[in-house]
């Protein structure tokens, strides 16, 4: 197929990728400006480069025809958490949109990988309207936490780097960074509960205060 038509067949998904950025961003945006509390740290998103859809078609054998049916992540959100507690909420709140369908559901974090990798994914149909028409797409969001990310993108980048061979002892080392990040957020999750339970204790003393 010409590099040409890739890149028209590609433009829905870049369009799909910019509009999805701007919804979950205005989730953060908004929270913040009534000074409430954000499940989401940050959004980001990414369109699958043509040589990567075409590796992981042939490795899949995937037919160029079945491509965009097959490949569920051309169109890629992440959204980063800080507190694992924060991922049930961006997936209810993912459910509750009427402007996606929820097409599957992956629950890495429940069920770790092999490799250590832990996030939860969701793979959508979103509509898009371009120039050259509409048109529904599949996109994959990726939602993890902050400790999460750290480990996913290291992981990534050194599977790159090995080729997909990792030398066991890194692999390895990798599993023990996986658990030391698994704890990370434990611990995270922990001491935000202190302070939830400290900052409620705070608020129902004032008010017995405030009453006598
Ligand atoms: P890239 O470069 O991020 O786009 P599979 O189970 O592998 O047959 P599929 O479709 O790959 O099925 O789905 P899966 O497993 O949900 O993985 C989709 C994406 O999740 C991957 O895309 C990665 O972004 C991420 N991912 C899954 N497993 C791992 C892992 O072990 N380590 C890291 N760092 N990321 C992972 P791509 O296409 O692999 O890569």
């Amino acid at each position: 197929m010409k590099i040409q038509l890739w890149r028209e067949i590609l433009i829905p998904y870049q369009q799909a990728v910019e509009e999805l950025k701007v919804k979950f961003a205005s989730i953060v945006h908004e929270s913040r400006r009534l000074g409430q509390y954000s499940p989401i740290e940050y959004v980001t998103g990414r369109v699958k480069k043509i040589s990567n859809i075409l590796e992981k078609a042939k490795k899949k054998g995937i037919p160029l025809e079945r491509i965009e049916d097959e490949i569920d992540d051309i169109a890629g959100i992440r959204i980063i958490c800080q507190f694992v507690e924060d991922i049930d909420k961006v997936v209810e709140l993912i459910r509750s949109r009427k402007d996606m369908e929820i097409k599957e559901e992956n629950d890495y974090i429940s069920n770790t990988k092999k490799s250590g990798y832990r996030s939860y994914h969701i793979i959508v149909y979103y509509d898009v309207h371009t120039a050259l028409g509409a048109k529904r797409v599949q996109a994959e969001i990726q939602i993890r936490t902050l400790s999460m990310n750290f480990w996913a993108t290291i992981e990534h980048s050194l599977q790159y780097k090995y080729a997909h061979n990792m030398p066991d002892n890194i692999k390895k080392r990798l599993l023990n960074a996986a658990e030391a990040a698994f704890n990370l957020d434990e611990e995270m999750s922990r001491i935000r509960n202190e302070i939830i339970k400290a900052q409620n204790l705070f608020q129902v003393k004032s008010s017995i205060i405030a009453d006598i």
